[in-house]
């Protein structure tokens, strides 16, 4: 007879999922016996909060749903951070968290507090397991994490029940839903067809629908229809296209030359465009009555408007758009002016900085390689020059845009993809999570861990100096990340120059294992770039 920990694991095994991270203690050993028995590997993170980014890495290379556990009290409590962005960035998260039994808590009070309490504002459901209805449960919560928009779900597994033995009570899997053709499309037809500046937006939605991205590019290049996309849906059309204006959302920079050509399309159809990602520049940049969307939750947000909101499939909605239109869109040179001015705008200067930097980088690194990156500056002029091929290759945290991110993430990717990936930290972030560099090495995860090493939180310094601040809590003491990495046992390697840093790309994408590629850059070389 399986216990329920048997149960749930073998319907996350069912689910597509093969690692759980996370990190243990006594409430979630039976867990973790039973992921393992299940062919679900558990691997030890340092942080639960890291652990969480790891299984976000893991969803975005398998699809299946992340998997996080912790244990009770101090371990739940770390998981907060994480939870919150899965629900900003819409990560299909399941987080298992060990706790004692009703009749324990009674009278024990040590380390227990109400762990549903903490995580409900933050997620889409917290289950209590309980004995007879693992099966039903755990089926739930990854329809629940997965559909229609992913997001947390929450699992609590008190200690006597994840050991108890019974029967499965339900064996049919919940049904995942099939995407719904919106109807009433004939007045938005017609304006398609009018439309000489048709533009569309495309955002992080069209990433959790199957075919939703390669339809919608598949309707841009038809129809000669440029796109502008979010950060994360970057690649969504390949960003070299002609019709390509890349990814935008937190560049004031790349906004002044993008908001203006918005400005004058006559008709903005926003492909599962979710303003989460967006900075507050980006609040009503389009007429309404010029705008339509095909979003997969309702448009709650008032950070923009539009004449027509459909709650479907973003890219069943814009193929039902399309069908049958004829496009003759007018607009001349604007977009490739854009194109040309935006390049311009990132094209680093003679000076050795992070632009010279990334642009090394971005030129030397293959074009399917996936990249995550963390938050700051360096985020910011990431997402402006690297060119992304393709969607889902370069990952970070543009809902909450949380620090300590990106190595996790690549981690998580790398584990499950076996591929070779890339994460790009600020000297912050990286600081934040330095004990990940043990996992790094423990797992052998085929990542090179980069960091610009300037001794500051380049972001947070620019907008203090901005303001007319004192300088404070912004700057740090120099950190020789590369000697960190060695004394840990990873292949470190330091570059100080344009042409060290070329030398070191080249080794470490010829290596197969870890890598820690430190880069150092001068303090406040993030001035007018972003
Ligand atoms: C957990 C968390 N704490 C604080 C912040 C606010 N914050 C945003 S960017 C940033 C600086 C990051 O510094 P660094 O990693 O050195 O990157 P840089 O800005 O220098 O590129 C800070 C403190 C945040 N986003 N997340």
């Amino acid at each position: 007879m399986p216990t329920s920990v048997d149960i749930i694991a073998a319907r996350l095994f069912d689910a597509g999922v093969r690692h759980a991270f996370g990190v243990p203690g006594g409430e979630v050993l039976d867990l973790i016996d039973a992921l393992e028995r299940a062919g679900i590997r558990f691997v030890l993170a340092r942080h639960e909060n890291a652990a969480g980014f790891m299984a976000e890495g893991a969803w975005h290379a398998t699809g299946a749903p992340g998997v996080l556990v912790a244990t009770v009290g101090p371990g739940m409590a770390n998981t907060v951070n994480v939870t919150a962005n899965a629900e900003q960035d819409r990560v299909p998260l399941i987080v298992m968290t060990g706790c004692y039994d009703d009749a324990t808590t009674l009278r024990y009070t040590h380390q227990i507090f109400d762990h549903r309490a903490v995580l409900g504002p933050l997620v889409k459901a917290s289950f209590e397991a309980r004995v007879g209805a693992c099966d039903v449960m755990i089926d739930k919560a990854v329809r629940l994490a997965l559909d229609p928009q992913p997001g947390p779900v929450h699992i609590d597994i008190p200690i006597g029940v994840a050991s108890t033995e019974h029967s499965p009570a339900r064996v049919v899997p919940i049904a995942a839903t099939s995407p719904v053709v919106p109807a009433n499309l004939t007045d938005a037809r017609a304006r398609l067809s009018a439309a000489k500046r048709p533009l569309i937006v495309a955002g992080l939605d069209l990433l959790n629908h199957a075919g939703a991205a390669q339809a919608v590019r598949d309707l841009a290049l038809a129809h000669g229809v440029p796109v502008i996309t979010t950060y994360k849906a970057k690649g969504i059309l390949a960003e070299d296209h002609p019709l390509s204006l890349g990814g935008h959302g937190l560049s004031p920079k790349s906004d002044a030359i993008v908001l203006p050509l918005i400005a004058q399309a006559d008709f903005v159809m926003c492909a599962g465009y979710d303003p989460i990602e967006m900075r507050s520049g980006w609040q009503d940049p389009w007429d309404a009555a010029r705008a339509v969307e095909f979003v997969s939750a309702p448009n709650r947000q008032a950070m923009h408007a539009v004449s027509q909101s459909w709650v479907c499939d973003p890219g069943a909605g814009m193929t039902a758009l399309f069908d049958g239109a004829t496009l003759a869109p007018e607009w001349g040179a604007q977009i490739a002016d854009a194109r040309a001015e935006l390049q311009a705008a990132f094209t680093p200067g003679e000076d050795w900085g992070p632009a010279q930097a990334l642009a090394i980088l971005n030129r030397m690194r293959p074009d399917d390689m996936m990249v995550s990156v963390d938050s700051g500056a360096h985020r910011i002029l990431m997402s402006q020059i690297w060119t992304c091929f393709a969607p889902h290759t370069m990952i970070q945290s543009t809902g909450l845009c949380t620090m300590g991110c990106a190595l996790p993430l690549a981690m998580g990717h790398g584990l499950s993809s076996g591929k070779r990936s890339l994460a790009m930290m600020g000297d912050g972030c990286l600081d934040m999570i330095l004990g990940e560099l043990a996992t790094l090495r423990d797992t052998d995860a085929p990542v090179i861990c980069t960091v610009l090493n300037d001794s500051s939180l380049s972001l947070i310094e620019l907008k203090q100096r901005r303001d007319g601040k004192q300088n404070t809590g912004v700057d740090f003491g120099a950190t020789n990340y590369a000697n960190v990495a060695t004394a840990l046992g990873l292949k470190a390697l330091r570059a100080t120059t344009a042409e060290e840093l070329e030398q070191a790309v080249a080794e470490a994408l010829s290596a197969t294992g870890p890598v820690l590629l430190e880069i150092v850059i001068p303090r406040r070389g993030y001035d007018g770039l972003i």
